[in-house]
């Protein structure tokens, strides 16, 4: 039997991180498509952030871009984090966007482009020592296009001694989270391209180097459960970056996609401890919103997530291990599926009302109408950095 109370308590303590691109314009390689209201600057971007964490109570962090969001003072934006209830999260690289990262940042043949890619990263780390951000997210856009473009184990050689210096400049309490996609920019190889990839330098540079999955960024029928799994038993699972997919790294919402898959990995997540915040699984939100209105977008997520997680915490875990122990297929099977197939939206409403907010995250903001005040007050918003 599954105890409701340990239930509503894990979902009560969960933190999901809301990335603060996802406030601004985004769009794809075609167009952009402004939106009214739209933060412009990284201080707005809080203000967004803080109607999240209003509506839903679980959303009190938010991940940082540099150099989007570079400000002349961290302390001062991490003030008015805190005077908005949050904290800043993760502080996300960029080594992607510069001409001279064509063929690549810290993998590129060239010792003095290496150099001004370590250089960012480790700005990246004294960026967090002034935000009192505990993750440094890496990802990492080299690859190659074409066959015979540039040395394979060359460039492994290349990415492990810029990881080991940045893993040198982290402090006690920091970690580094080595990102995995599967290709995009880059069409022929990824430097590091997968699990297995950001594992192994993970692996050799010590604890406090970790795997973040971001569920986008694999290939069609990949059974991300299993590599949950496995991360999770190696204590090697950093956090995620959730976001949906059809095609490729679509950033569509998580959960929007296939609520089941999220379930599924929710499921590893919390039967094997994830979710306690010893553990240090990040659950960070890694999306874009092209065409809906961002902040409501944002909110859709955070619920899709607790949803999934709602239901992976109703797993009745000794019906589960009696059916798996007997070789029961077909009992161990019903045991999850029934979980996944309740509707937890009253449970999670019950518990929205014991925290004193709106059982309905999507009318809390309607009625706050703080879209409406962004929209007459927010002129000239920029784009979040994506798409220019
Ligand atoms: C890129 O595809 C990755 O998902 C990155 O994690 C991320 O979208 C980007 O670095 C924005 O910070
Ligand atoms: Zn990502
Ligand atoms: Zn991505």
């Amino acid at each position: 039997m599954t105890d409701l109370s340990a239930v509503k308590a894990a979902l009560k303590s969960q933190r999901i991180e809301t990335p603060s691109w996802g406030y601004g314009n985004s769009g794809t390689r075609f167009k952009v498509f402004r939106q009214a209201g739209v933060p412009r600057d990284p201080y707005e971007k809080l203000d967004d952030a803080a109607q999240v964490q209003a509506a839903t109570g679980v959303a009190p962090v938010v991940s940082l871009h540099i150099p989007w969001d570079r400000v002349d003072d961290f302390a001062e934006l991490g003030t008015h984090a805190k005077k908005h209830g949050l904290t800043l999260g993760a502080i996300n690289s960029n080594v992607f966007q510069d001409d001279d990262f064509k063929l690549g940042s810290v993998t590129n043949a060239d010792p003095a482009i290496r150099r001004k890619a370590l250089d960012h990263l480790l700005e990246c780390v004294d960026i967090m020592d002034q935000t009192g951000s505990r993750d440094l997210k890496l990802w990492f856009s080299d690859g190659t296009n074409y066959p015979g473009q540039d040395d394979i184990r060359a460039r492994q050689d290349r990415l492990a001694e810029a990881l080991a210096a940045v893993y040198e400049r982290l402090g006690d309490d920091q970690r580094m989270l080595l990102e995995y996609k599967l290709f995009e920019p880059a069409f022929y190889t990824t430097d590091v391209p997968d699990w297995g990839t950001s594992y192994a330098h993970c692996l050799k540079l010590g604890p406090k180097a970790q795997v973040v999955v971001d569920t986008g960024h694999h290939a069609p029928g990949t059974n991300i459960e299993f590599i949950v799994a496995f991360l999770l038993r190696e204590k090697k699972l950093g956090g995620f970056d959730f976001n949906s997919r059809f095609y490729a790294d679509d950033d569509l919402m998580v959960g929007s996609a296939d609520p089941f898959q999220l379930f599924r990995i929710l499921h590893e997540v919390a039967k094997n401890n994830g979710l306690a915040a010893e553990t240090g699984v990040a659950f960070m939100l890694d999306q874009c919103h092209n065409i809906e209105a961002k902040i409501p977008a944002v909110i859709r997520s955070v619920m899709n997530v607790q949803e999934a997680t709602a239901k992976a915490l109703l797993v009745d875990l000794d019906a589960l291990t009696a059916g798996q122990r007997s070789g029961d297929v077909l009992a161990a099977n019903a045991v999850l599926m029934d979980a996944y197939n309740t509707d937890v939206r009253p449970l999670l409403a019950e518990i929205r009302q014991e925290q004193g907010l709106n059982p309905d995250p999507m009318a809390a903001y309607r009625d706050s109408r703080w879209q409406q005040q962004i929209v007459a007050g927010r002129v000239g918003g920029e784009q979040a950095g994506w798409g220019a």
